[in-house]
C-alpha cells in the first residue's frame, strides 16, 4: 500500500502520466478492480477500515485526528491467531501502537507521516534512524524480515510505503527527471465550480492558492533556508547528506530561476505550479514502483511469487490538479477511487478486470476468506474472493452502491463534510455541519461530475431512488441519522459552527 497514489499515475489504470511497469505487471499478471472505493478517503480512517473491516463509525477512526482502539478485532489479529506470521512496515499513522504483528516497523516522525530523508522509525517499540530514501529502506526492512521470517507458517505482511504523501520529495536517483517533461493537463484544471455548491467553492486545496511556494514547490535556494533555519522545507531538506543537497540545489535552481524570472500570471502560473506539482508527485511514485519490482523479484528468487496473494492499494486516491486541485477527502472520482490490483495465479486469472463495486472494509474480509478464516459476523465488508476467482464477474446478488462518509472539519483543507453512495452509473453526495447541500452526478455521462444534477426536473425519478437507497444503504450499516449523530459525536465543533 502506498500513501496518496492514484489512478491516474498508474499505466495499468490507462493512466497517461507515467509508466509503472512494476505495478502494471501485478494487473497484467492478475485482475484490475475498477470500482474499489474508499469509504473514508484519509490515511487513518483508511487504514482503521482495512485493518478491521469496518465503517470508521463503527471502528471509531473517524478523522487523523482520531486515536485507534487497538484492542478491537483486526483481520491481522484473525490471521495470526490461525497461525500466520503477520507484519507491518511504514506508515502507520494511527497513534496507538500496533497489535496483532509478530513484527511491526512503522515511520514516527511528522505525526507519523514520516519523513522521506533518513526516517525514524519505531520497531517493535524501539526507536530507529535509518539513512537513506524512505521508500528504498521500507523496501529493505520487507524483504531482510521475509528472509528471516519463521519459513515454516504462512505470512501476511503490510507493506506501507509514506511516498507518495505530500511534500513529494524524489529519490537522490530521481531528482530532476522529469525536469524537462511537460505532462498533459487534466481538462478540468481551471474548473470554476459553477453548479456546484459551496463545498467545491471553499475548500483550501488548490493548486493555485494552497501549494506553498516553499514546503511543495520548493521555490528556495539553500542561503534563502539557511537565513530562516524554522522553514519547514528546511526541516527536511537538513535531513539529507551533503552530497544529495548539492543535487537538489542544482535541480531546483532551474526551477527557482523559471519562476523568479517568468512573470507568470493567471492560468500560465497555475500551469506551471501543476507541472513543478506533477515532477515531484511523478517521481515519488517512481522509487515506489522500482522497489515494488525488487519486491516481485524477491519473491520470485525464492520460489514465493506464486505462493502469495499480492495486493496493491493506497490508502484513498488524489487530484493530479481535477478541479484545480491537489489532496483528496472529497467523494469525487479522482480520490474515492482507490488502486486495487491483486496477483494469485493460482485462483486469480491474468489480465482479469472488474466493474463490481468494492470498498476497502472488503478487504479484511477478503483476506481471511482467501486464508480459510472464517469471516466474523460484524464485519460490514464482503469478501472479494467470488469476484476475484471469477475473472471479475460480481454474483447476481452483489450489492449495488458503495457508502461513504468524510468527518474531518474544520480541519486543513476545509472539506467539507459529507457522505453518499456511488452507483455504477450515479453519484449522490449530501454535505453536512455548516451547510446543508446535495449533488447528484451521473457518472457514465458526466465522469468528470461537473454537471450537478440534484433538483434537476428531469432527473426526479432517479434522484428519489438514489435517496431512497442510500437511505437502505446507512440503515444497512447503521450509519443511522448521521446528521444527528455526528453533531453528538463532535460536540466540539458546535463552538466552531456557533462563530462563524
Ligand atoms: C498533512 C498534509 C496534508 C494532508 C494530510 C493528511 N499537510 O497534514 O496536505 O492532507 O497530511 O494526509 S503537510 O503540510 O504536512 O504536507 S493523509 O494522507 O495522512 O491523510
Ligand atoms: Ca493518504
Amino acid at each position: 500500500m502506498t500513501d496518496d497514489h492514484t489512478t491516474q499515475a498508474m499505466s495499468c489504470y490507462g493512466g497517461r502520466l507515467i509508466q509503472t511497469p512494476n505495478m502494471d505487471r501485478i494487473a497484467n499478471e492478475g485482475i484490475r478492480m475498477d470500482n474499489c472505493y474508499a469509504v473514508n478517503a484519509l490515511s487513518g480512517p483508511s487504514r482503521a477500515c482495512i485493518l478491521t473491516g469496518k465503517f470508521s463509525h463503527m471502528n471509531g477512526f473517524t478523522d487523523n485526528a482520531s486515536t485507534f482502539d487497538g484492542s478491537q478485532q483486526t483481520f491481522p489479529k484473525l490471521l495470526q491467531a490461525a497461525g500466520y506470521q503477520t507484519s507491518v512496515i511504514g506508515k502507520w499513522h494511527l497513534i496507538t501502537e500496533p497489535q496483532g504483528f509478530d513484527y511491526w516497523c512503522i515511520l514516527s516522525g511528522q505525526h507519523e507521516q514520516g519523513d522521506y530523508y533518513n526516517p525514524d522509525f519505531i520497531e517493535n517499540g524501539k526507536h530507529v534512524v535509518e539513512q537513506g530514501y524512505v521508500t528504498d529502506i521500507v523496501t529493505d526492512k520487507a524483504i531482510e524480515y521475509l528472509e528471516h521470517r519463521d519459513k515454516s507458517k504462512p505470512f501476511c505482511m503490510m507493506y506501507h510505503q509514506k511516498a507518495p504523501h505530500r511534500n513529494w520529495m524524489p529519490a537522490p536517483r530521481h531528482l530532476g527527471m522529469f525536469n524537462n517533461t511537460t505532462f498533459p493537463e487534466p481538462g478540468t484544471l481551471f474548473d470554476t465550480y459553477e453548479g456546484r455548491g459551496r463545498a467545491a467553492k471553499e475548500q483550501d486545496m488548490s493548486i493555485e492558492h494552497t501549494l506553498t511556494d516553499d514546503w511543495d514547490l520548493k521555490l528556495l535556494t539553500r542561503e534563502e533556508m539557511l537565513k530562516d533555519t524554522t522553514n519547514r522545507l528546511y526541516q527536511v531538506y537538513k535531513r539529507m547528506p551533503a552530497a544529495v543537497q548539492d543535487k537538489w540545489d542544482s535541480v531546483y535552481a532551474q526551477r527557482i530561476s523559471e519562476y523568479r524570472n517568468g512573470n507568470l500570471k493567471g492560468n500560465a502560473l497555475i500551469s506551471w505550479k501543476y507541472q513543478q506539482y506533477m515532477r515531484d508527485y511523478l517521481a515519488t511514485v517512481v522509487a515506489v514502483d522500482e522497489n515494488i519490482g525488487r519486491l516481485l523479484n524477491y519473491l520470485e528468487k525464492t520460489g514465493e511469487l506464486d505462493n502469495t496473494i499480492i495486493v496493491y492499494t493506497s490508502d484513498q486516491g488524489f487530484f493530479l490538479g481535477e478541479h484545480g486541485w491537489f489532496d483528496k477527502r472529497f467523494m469525487y472520482e479522482e480520490c474515492q477511487r482507490m488502486p486495487m490490483i491483486v496477483r494469485y495465479p493460482k485462483a486469480i486469472k491474468a489480465g482479469s478486470t472488474s466493474n463490481a463495486i468494492a470498498m476497502n472494509i472488503d478487504f479484511a474480509p477478503t483476506f481471511l476468506d482467501f486464508a480459510g478464516v472464517e469471516i466474523p459476523d460484524d464485519i460490514q465488508g464482503e469478501s472479494l474472493k467470488p469476484v476475484l476467482t471469477n475473472e471479475g464477474n460480481a454474483p447476481a446478488d452483489w450489492r449495488k452502491a458503495a457508502y461513504y462518509h468524510y468527518y474531518e472539519y474544520p480541519a486543513e483543507h476545509s472539506v467539507k463534510r459529507h457522505y453518499g453512495i456511488r452507483t455504477t452509473d450515479f453519484k449522490l453526495i449530501h454535505f453536512y455541519n455548516d451547510v446543508d447541500e446535495w449533488e447528484m452526478y451521473d457518472m457514465q455521462n458526466d465522469p468528470h461530475e461537473l454537471n450537478n444534477l440534484y433538483g434537476n426536473p428531469e432527473y426526479t425519478a432517479k434522484q428519489a431512488e438514489l435517496m431512497l437507497l442510500l437511505k437502505e444503504v446507512q440503515e444497512q450499516y447503521k450509519d443511522n441519522d448521521p446528521d444527528e449523530r455526528i453533531t453528538e459525536l463532535f460536540k466540539g465543533d458546535r463552538r466552531f459552527m456557533e462563530n462563524r
